[in-house]
């Protein structure tokens, strides 16, 4: 065992889902030991507990596997699980830190942000209930990593992840395990595997994209293996260090081969598409898009379809950015909608307390009280469940009937990725100093204009600046963000939504049932002036 000297990096702070950084950043001698010791030094007494390591399969995820078995060995930890490969996608994790009851897990991955040499990676601590370190955590940790001087580890040659079996690292046990097993058989506790198996049987057919990130061999288990869906059914299926050099967002612009499929001739019934570390989803049907603050409200409406949720839900929680359909799903349930900042972190303490089932954001999340994650091949299971159980009716058809039952929130996301992070911090305090309350602005007369600040109702914790909203009169609004989880200069987050009630409206492009708003949205925030774009990035 070895204590090696070290210097702070400057930096090394937590954003919405963990530290994600550049490769090169990571691979600078002692970067990820001074990080992996923050957290350890954060966590409280891991001598003697059991810990969960894995990731995406991205660049740099066995060397740093590596990296951390010795330093748990060092810092006492008595096991520590790896998925086999290094491989185990967020919500799997989550599934196995609850069910071993361990002493939390270090998940890597950057998410759906790319793979490889020259992008991203990422790693970040989940604490013993399986959700990702809440703010008075990471906060911990990174207030650690500044005056850190040392770090712990303990020489030896790489350990063999890639076969199941248990070995010795000093006085720890490393388990590898199987990255699919548990997980698959929770979502069998969850959805009805024989309906949906039925549906297969005659002849219901699907596209699921892995990205050639980590649900491939996820969802080859459960769609093709144990649902019965053709093979093949599952395309870009195997991990990838740099996942084929594609960006595992699945969104209308990465996920474009899929999109591709479900909007050809004979396109399959359904399509969906997870990301780099399994916990975002999109869903689709024939030539039909779901924006995901939708899917929440019909998984929602539909929930009691599904046997791990037919006793009916406690409530539904969402990000304050995602779309308000989901509360109105609630309200006619009788059930509390939550609105919470941006980042799963935040659903946690609701989940716990037994306050919300379901949990979603309009960043292609959704997920339920069975992990602390969200879950990008659960979402894809509820919604074959809703299917199956719904015979007959598409997608689209659901959707629809949404629609007419509950009314639309006709929603969109504007990105600017990539802009100067200096003009991007003036166009939000620019933002942020204004004061519209009773203004008219195009048709439209401003409610409130506000920084969203949330108070935990279960722990009374208080997070401010998550988002500037601005409220109108008629229930529309704009929100502009920050994201927290670039790892090059800014990306600014346009947020644009407007109910709508009249049912022969609803097929209208949401770009052009916006149009007035997100003009609005640009003229407020000078976006073209500001930033010198005068288009976004990305559009979901
Ligand atoms: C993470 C968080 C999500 C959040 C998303 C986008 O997702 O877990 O809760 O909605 O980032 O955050 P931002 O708008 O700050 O970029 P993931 O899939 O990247 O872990």
């Amino acid at each position: 065992m070895k204590t090696v000297a070290t210097t702070p990096f400057a930096g090394q702070k937590p954003g919405t889902s963990g530290l994600r950084k550049k490769v090169s950043v990571f691979i600078q001698p002692h970067y990820l030991e001074n990080f992996v010791q923050a957290v350890f030094d954060s966590i409280g007494d891991t001598t003697g507990k059991t810990l969960v390591v894995g990731g995406d399969g991205r660049y740099y995820n066995r060397t740093a596997i590596q990296t951390i078995l010795r330093m748990a060995a060092a810092n006492g930890f008595a096991k520590v699980m790896v998925g086999r490969g290094g491989i185990l996608s967020t919500p799997a994790a989550s599934c196995v830190i609850r069910k071993y009851q361990t002493f939390g897990g270090i998940i890597l991955s950057a998410s759906h942000n790319p793979g490889g040499p020259t992008e991203d990676f990422g790693i970040k601590y989940n604490i013993p209930a399986g959700g990702p370190a809440p703010e008075s955590v990471t906060e911990a940790i990174y207030a650690r990593t500044q005056v850190i001087s040392s770090y712990q580890i303990i020489e030896g040659a790489d350990l063999d992840i890639d076969h199941l079996g248990r070995h010795s690292l000093g006085a720890m046990v490393v388990e590898v395990f199987d990255p699919v097993a548990d997980y698959a058989e929770l979502m069998e506790t969850l959805f009805d595997f024989d309906a949906i198996r039925a549906a297969f049987r005659s002849g219901f057919r699907m596209k699921f994209d892995a990205m050639h990130a980590v649900t491939g061999p996820y969802a080859v288990e459960i769609l093709e293996k144990r649902l019965g869906a053709h093979m093949g059914t599952v395309m870009h299926g195997e991990p990838l260090e740099d996942f084929g050099g594609g960006h595992p967002d699945p969104n209308l612009v990465h996920a474009h081969d899929l999109v591709h499929i479900l909007t050809s001739p004979n396109a399959p019934d359904f399509g969906a598409a997870s990301d780099g570390d399994g916990d975002r989803n999109m869903v689709m049907g024939r030539n039909f898009y779901v924006t995901p603050s939708d899917s929440l409200a019909v998984l929602a409406a539909n929930a009691t379809l599904c046997p791990g949720y037919a006793k009916g839900l406690a409530g539904i929680a969402r990000s304050m950015p995602t779309s308000a359909a989901a509360d109105r799903v609630a309200a006619k349930l009788g059930i509390p909608a939550w609105e919470t900042p941006t980042g799963w972190k935040f659903f946690g303490t609701l989940l716990d307390a037994g306050k919300a089932t379901l949990c979603g954001e309009e960043s292609f999340g959704t997920g339920s009280d069975h992990v602390r994650e969200k879950d990008g091949l659960w979402a894809v299971l509820m919604w074959l469940n809703i299917l199956a159980k719904r015979k007959g009716e598409s997608v689209a058809d659901i959707v629809r009937a949404h629609w007419a039952e509950y009314g639309r929130n006709v929603y969109s996301r504007h990105d600017y990725e990539g802009i100067d992070s200096a003009a991007a911090d003036a166009l939000m305090a620019h933002l942020r100093g204004l004061s519209l309350k009773g203004q008219r602005l195009g048709g439209f007369t401003v409610a409130l204009n506000d920084d969203f600040a949330y108070t935990d109702p279960v722990d009374g914790s208080v997070s401010t600046k998550q988002g500037i909203r601005v409220v109108f009169t008629d229930g529309s609004r704009i929100v502009f963000r920050l994201s927290g989880t670039g790892t090059e200069g800014a990306t600014l987050r346009v947020y644009i939504e407007r109910y709508e009630p009249d049912t022969a409206k609803h097929h209208l492009d949401p770009q052009v049932a916006l149009a007035d708003l997100i003009t609005i949205a640009r003229d407020l925030a000078e976006i073209e002036a500001r930033t010198g774009r005068n288009e976004p990035t990305v559009i979901t």
